[in-house]
């Protein structure tokens, strides 16, 4: 069962089937195209976006791929990526395409101006999305949105590379967890068996994904356990991500992505919350939340300005830990 829309009152009809073709029209028309994704880019925003950007290179077009923040450490391998650019450059571009966003605002700071950006494209899966695009090719149905580019590169007619694959077959892998979660559908699967015929080797992309970790990673993941509690029920758990765990590091860039999953694989446990401490002294706290599939995660996290899907949400919260923490646990144990 696929988690379509549920628990989400009055979920938009997104009409994937009509929009699609209104994307590839307008792609095959531009010239000069901005990419952008949410900032902290993961394995679908990087992934899906490099696939489009490789494959829009290799038919002409200009292609500006931004992305503000740093590109996580292993996924810097993908082709395309070295081509990424953190600041916009001048003039205007015929169309700007966003990738795995949720919001215009989660793009980053540089975007240009609508006028300079020509259409606005939001190529999107989550079930909390703004239309903020021109056009809104959104398909919650999808494992990823590199299912969406998939579609968008075959409508244009061009031969998928072994590059522009790479990206794409990143994004599956990463936001399936690896062909686990309950979005991992046939289609999905299909698409993933024409990009090993364009040339992916699953292998290579899993180990240098998944099984290259720093070593710093590995030792702030023994902190960061160090921290798990649960709630009475057993059902609720979570971990903290403190910023001196964070600073003894020496890295930068973010090395917790999973984390929570250690969490949310407790047997008896729905639902798993990380919260990570503000890096730059706030006390905005950065949630994530994951759910086994009972608890409706995106809700929650709406309830708190956030958003995300039905296993995988997050939202900021302002204050401090002790009251940020009761808040939390009081509306996961409601929805629970
Ligand atoms: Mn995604």
């Amino acid at each position: 069962m696929k988690a379509i829309n549920r628990g989400v009152a009055n979920a938009r009809d997104w009409k994937p089937a009509e929009n699609l073709p209104r994307v590839i029209d307008v792609l095959r028309d531009a010239r000069r195209v901005l990419i952008t994704m949410h900032r902290g880019p993961d394995g679908d925003a990087l992934g899906s976006s490099l696939g489009l950007a490789v494959a829009l290179r290799e038919m002409g077009r200009e292609v500006v791929h931004y992305n503000p923040d740093q590109l996580p450490y292993n996924l810097r391998f993908l082709p395309g990526s070295d081509a990424v650019v953190r600041t916009v450059p001048e003039g205007s571009f015929d169309a700007m395409v966003a990738c795995d966003s949720g919001a215009l605002h989660r793009l980053g700071s540089d975007l240009p101006t609508a006028e300079r950006r020509g259409v606005t494209i939001n190529l999107d899966h989550h079930l909390t999305t703004d239309p903020f695009g021109d056009i809104n090719y959104v398909d919650p149905a999808a494992a990823a949105v590199g299912v969406l580019v998939f579609k968008i590169i075959a409508g244009l007619g061009h031969p998928l590379s072994a590059n522009a694959a790479a990206g794409l077959y990143a994004s599956i892998l990463t936001d399936t967890g690896c062909f686990k979660y309950s979005s991992t559908d046939p289609e999905c699967m299909r698409i993933s068996a024409a990009l090993l015929e364009a040339g992916v080797d699953p292998w290579e992309m899993a180990s240098r994904i998944y099984e290259s970790q720093p070593l710093a990673r590995v030792k702030l993941l023994g902190e960061v356990l160090g921290t798990l509690a649960t709630s009475p029920s057993g059902k609720f758990a979570s971990i903290l991500v403190a910023r001196d765990m964070v600073a003894r590091t020496g890295r930068t860039d973010d090395l917790t992505d999973g984390f929570i999953n250690f969490a949310r694989s407790i047997d008896g446990v729905e639902v798993a919350a990380s919260f990570s401490e503000p890096l730059d002294g706030t006390d905005a706290w950065r949630i994530s939340f994951r759910s086994r599939g009972t608890v409706n995660v995106a809700a929650v996290a709406q309830q708190f300005g956030g958003g995300g899907h039905h296993n995988a949400a997050g939202c900021t919260v302002k204050g401090d830990l002790t009251t940020v923490r009761a808040a939390i646990g009081a509306a996961v144990d409601a929805a629970l």
